[in-house]
């Protein structure tokens, strides 16, 4: 049996993160080995050339001595419940401590720290916020879940005044503390269930975002994103008109305005991403940076030119009157929602919604409603088609199909000029695609290559 030698660190997972640890550990001077579930990941051979030294270890868990080891370090994307490892996730002061990438981060790290977690929105808050602070003159890291893996910001950024970090659940589960200066929860809704159980144990992982937090950002409409713990300073965003000092939505001048309780800062039109869920995610940035000090005129300038995310809402062209949207990362319920919600109420009728893919077990029902309001017709495709089909049909014209290719040639021939076409498939793309950017690549190319001519 492989082991892992007296005060070696065990690294889990020879991913991004994986690697992003290898290289920390390197630079801190810390001995380590790594194991991989997998027989053969990717990478190992390009990790072995660079790491001759390293003892690699493939396969199940299981067949890997780590009891002497002095930590182990996981992986987001390896669960806690692997056999072979669960003994030591469990084990409460005894034998080496687990942890994850976020933990070494915090440990190492001198400068102040946003946290920005949640179902939804994660990655569009986070650049938001990073592109603000940036505006500022103030040297910013930005990373996590998105971007480089927040280790190598330390390398890349030593000299950073402020690390802005896109955290997931998987992350945050292995993160005993984190104590940023400010830590935002946008939103709560049903994913990576098959990891966390239940929503129970969902929002109970993302809830560590808070943990020694001095300041913190939630959702006024969404109580689960909350903190359970004491936080010094609480900021509360809505889309509706705010109470008190909350961040929301009102009517000022005839228009739609950003608001901080009773004072207007900017109308929605200039906002320049689209959609009501883009302005709760401006609200958010913008609670998160007033946290941090920044100056609203500068935060203003931001919301006021950045375009939002490939993938997340993107307008990839209008033609003949219909516009055809790439929502690819709407890849759960809650995220597809507010995509529609975001279009929807400007389209009286007239949207065509692409969705589909593996569901991940989540309960589709949810999207009937605004479905019935908004849409024209929803085109399913991929492994939980069938699924979708059923919940919808009677109630929202719906056709099924077996692929996105064959979905945006079924909405060519319907769509005419007023139509938006919008794929925002509340499903993960892993059936169909290697990744949701792949996805929304296909969407894409489909219409640049000569697709997309309407009725
Ligand atoms: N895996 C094994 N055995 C192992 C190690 C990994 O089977 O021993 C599998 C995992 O189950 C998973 C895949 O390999 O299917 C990748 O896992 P990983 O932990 O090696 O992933 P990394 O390449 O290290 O990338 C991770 C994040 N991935 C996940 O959490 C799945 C990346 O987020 C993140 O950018 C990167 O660390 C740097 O921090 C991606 C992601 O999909 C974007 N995140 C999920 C999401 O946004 O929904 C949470
Ligand atoms: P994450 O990093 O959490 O996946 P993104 O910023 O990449 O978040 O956005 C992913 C998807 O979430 C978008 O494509 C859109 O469908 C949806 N979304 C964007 N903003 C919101 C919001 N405020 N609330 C809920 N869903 C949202």
């Amino acid at each position: 049996m492989a082991k892992v030698p007296p005060e070696y660190t065990l690294i889990i997972g020879l991913g991004v993160s994986g690697q992003a640890i290898a290289r920390h550990l390197t630079r801190q001077g810390v001995p380590f080995m790594v194991a991989d579930t997998r027989e053969s990941p990717a990478g190992l051979e390009t990790f072995r050339a660079a790491y001759p030294s390293v003892e690699v270890v493939c396969g199940p868990l299981q067949a890997l001595d780590m009891r002497e080891a002095h930590e182990i370090v996981v992986s987001p994307g390896v669960d806690l419940r692997t056999p072979g490892l669960v003994e030591y996730a469990n084990a409460e002061g005894e034998g080496p401590r687990v942890l994850g990438e976020i933990a070494l981060f915090v440990r190492a790290c001198r400068a102040p720290i946003a946290a920005i977690t949640g179902s939804n929105a994660k990655s569009t808050v986070t650049t938001l916020l990073g592109e603000m602070a940036r505006e500022t003159g103030l040297k910013t890291a930005v990373g996590g879940n998105l971007g480089p893996p927040a280790l190598d910001l330390l390398a890349e950024a030593p000299d950073a005044e402020l690390f802005v970090l896109e955290l997931s659940s998987f992350q945050l589960e292995t993160t005993a503390g984190l104590s940023a200066e400010t830590a935002a929860f946008l939103n709560l809704c049903e994913d990576h269930l098959d990891r966390h159980g239940d929503m129970h144990g969902y929002r109970a992982t993302k809830q560590r975002v808070f943990r020694g937090a001095r300041h913190a950002v939630v959702n006024a409409d969404d109580a689960a994103t909350w903190p359970d713990t004491d936080v010094q300073e609480v900021a509360r965003f809505t889309t509706l008109a705010p109470s008190g000092s909350d961040w929301g939505i009102a009517e000022h001048a005839g228009e739609p305005w950003l608001v901080h309780g009773d004072t207007p800062l900017m109308s929605t039109r200039r906002v320049r991403m689209p959609g009501r869920h883009n302005h709760a995610n401006a609200l958010a940035a913008l609670a998160m940076g007033t946290q941090l000090g920044l100056p609203l005129t500068a935060m203003s300038r931001v919301l006021e030119h950045f375009p939002g995310l490939p993938h997340r809402g993107e307008l990839i062209l209008e033609r003949d009157g219909v516009r055809w949207i790439n929502d690819s990362k709407g890849t759960n319920v809650g995220a597809t929602l507010a995509a529609i919600d975001g279009v929807g109420p400007v389209l009286e009728g007239r949207l065509i919604l692409l969705a589909g893919g593996d569901g991940k077990g989540a309960d589709f029902t949810p999207l009937v409603e605004p479905l019935m309001r908004y849409a024209r017709e929803a085109v399913v495709f991929g492994r939980d088609a069938q699924r979708l089909e059923h919940v919808m049909s009677g109630r929202v014209p719906v056709t099924r199909v077996a692929d996105l290719d064959t979905a945006m040639q079924r909405a060519q021939a319907i769509a005419c000029a007023g139509d938006a076409v919008m794929l925002s498939p509340a499903c993960a793309s892993l059936d169909q695609f290697p990744h949701y950017m792949a996805r929304g690549e296909a969407f894409r190319q489909f219409l640049t290559q000569g697709g997309a001519t309407t009725c």
